[in-house]
């Protein structure tokens, strides 16, 4: 039986915790968005309406909702194998494929994955693996991570500390030993802070050289790597300048640190390439990666590792004493066979280089003609604003944040569904929006910035 909304809703605060989430709003049980269909790019609450998902969820249907390819593909894994491990020198046919078709589409060198049941596990991952490398080759002391400000990573008690919110690391005593970090190279930020705009090119150098400044003040002999993610996406869809990513890997080449890009939101086309990596042309040691894997079918991630580690690491004295049980999990790989194979055939990539992406772009960036916008950036199927009070001086509203909630609430009321993080509005929508699609969703963002400029009149 369907229960209705109301029911719904007062069931879920009794018994539900939710992730991230003011619990004082839940008490409000009315408050709480039931979403019980999804199909394509569109989500419907439990009432029947029609939302178009700016998301992705979170950050992950790529290909959208109830592709019947990957839904097959699951059941037909649960009828041949529903679980097994892959521990202990065991393995089954659809991790062979998978581990396959990933290192296919992965840039050169880096042909090995680890899997694991999500991104934080990947960071975690990664972590242990980076120091077991270290000590493999001799040089144990390189054991700190260096990260970045305002950067996501996870919210396990390794991903939450390589992370650089505060609001995170304020609860529970975080960071963890041995996790440090720089700046990130967020330049409105640094425009709004100098009350006028600075040189991009020139910010972007300066903040990549905070890195050699780090390693420096730590010692290149205690340092093992370097996480960010191509693009910060939780952060604010922050792009950093194109001298950026050039001096950092010129950095960890040099000072002999690993170079870890953190794929979980810009690996599987979201930029337009494969991985976010090859967007900026880097040449990553190691890519953590997540959600587009399956577009959220199930969950799945991973970490994909040079050949060069893992020759030392399978050189190394006894085994990597690391692994989940659902590491690999066949009807999970199922659903990312399937997901990549509906990738390749509609070339998805390719539309979202110049297609899909240019589109939005083109756009998107009219959005910077509206009042309230300080900057509309994008990339890919990425994209945010920067809500302003004095666009010439780069003066934020002094509850920005709040300004930011009226703007995310009256999208959700109009239908769609866009974060709002700090004085920023985001959207990482799905890979396959056709232009129309996108014409509804920036039809929505115009009539809903217009009606927040009302709300805080
Ligand atoms: N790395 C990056 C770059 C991420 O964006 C993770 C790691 C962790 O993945 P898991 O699968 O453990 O969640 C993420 C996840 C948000 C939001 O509101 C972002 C994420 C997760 C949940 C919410 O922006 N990113």
């Amino acid at each position: 039986m369907k229960l209705d909304t109301l029911t719904l809703q007062k069931k879920d605060a009794k018994h539900h915790i939710h992730p991230f989430s003011d619990y004082k709003y839940q008490a409000k049980p009315s408050l709480t968005r039931m979403i019980s269909r999804a199909e394509g790019v569109y989500i419907y609450d439990n009432d029947g309406n029609k939302i178009i998902d700016g998301m992705s969820g979170l950050w992950c249907v790529n290909m959208g909702y109830g592709n019947q390819s990957v839904v097959n593909a699951v059941a037909e894994q649960m009828q041949e194998l529903t679980y097994y491990n892959t521990f202990f020198g065991t393995s089954h046919p659809p991790v062979v494929k998978l581990s396959e078709m990933i290192a296919e589409v992965t840039p050169e060198g880096m042909n090995q994955v680890f899997f694991t049941g999500s991104g934080s596990e990947a960071n975690d991952t990664m972590i242990r693996l980076v120091r077991h490398y270290w000590s493999a080759k001799g040089q144990p002391s390189k054991s700190i991570v260096i990260s970045r400000k305002n950067a996501y990573h996870g919210s396990t008690m390794a991903g939450a500390s390589l992370g650089g919110m505060s609001a995170m690391h304020a609860q529970g005593g975080l960071p963890i030993p041995g996790i440090v970090h720089i700046d990130q190279p967020y330049h409105y930020e640094a425009c709004v802070e100098a009350g006028e705009a600075i040189d991009r090119a020139e910010f972007g150098r300066q903040a990549a050289q905070a890195l050699e400044v780090k390693i420096d003040e730590l010692g290149e002999d205690n340092v093992a790597a370097f996480i960010a993610e191509p693009i910060q996406g939780a952060g604010g869809v922050i792009i950093p300048p194109e001298t950026y990513w050039p001096e950092v890997d010129r950095i960890c080449r040099e000072r002999n640190i690993l170079l870890v890009a953190d794929e979980v939101i810009c690996g599987f086309g979201r930029t337009g390439e494969w991985f976010g990596s090859d967007y900026f042309n880097i040449k990553p040691d190691l890519m953590p990666f997540a959600k587009g894997v399956t577009s959220g079918y199930l969950p799945l991630g991973g970490l994909v590792v040079s050949d060069e580690i893992m020759a030392v690491i399978r050189d190394a004295a006894g085994e990597f004493e690391h692994g989940f049980t659902y590491s690999a999990h066949p009807s999970c790989a199922a659903a990312a066979i399937a997901n990549i194979e509906l990738m390749h055939q509609s070339d998805i990539v390719n539309k979202v280089k110049n297609v899909a992406g240019p589109y939005l772009a083109e756009k998107w960036h009219s959005l910077s003609e509206h009042p309230l916008v300080g900057e509309a950036r994008s990339l890919g199927m990425l994209g945010a604003i920067e809500l302003i009070k004095d666009k010439e001086n780069f003066v934020r509203h002094k509850n920005a944040g709040e300004v930011a909630g009226i703007c995310r609430d009256h999208c959700f009321n109009n239908g769609l569904v866009m974060r709002a993080v700090g004085s920023k509005m985001i959207i990482a929508p799905p890979l396959v929006c056709t232009n129309s699609e996108i014409d509804e969703i920036l039809e929505k963002v115009w009539k809903s910035l217009e009606m927040t400029v009302s709300s805080i009149k």
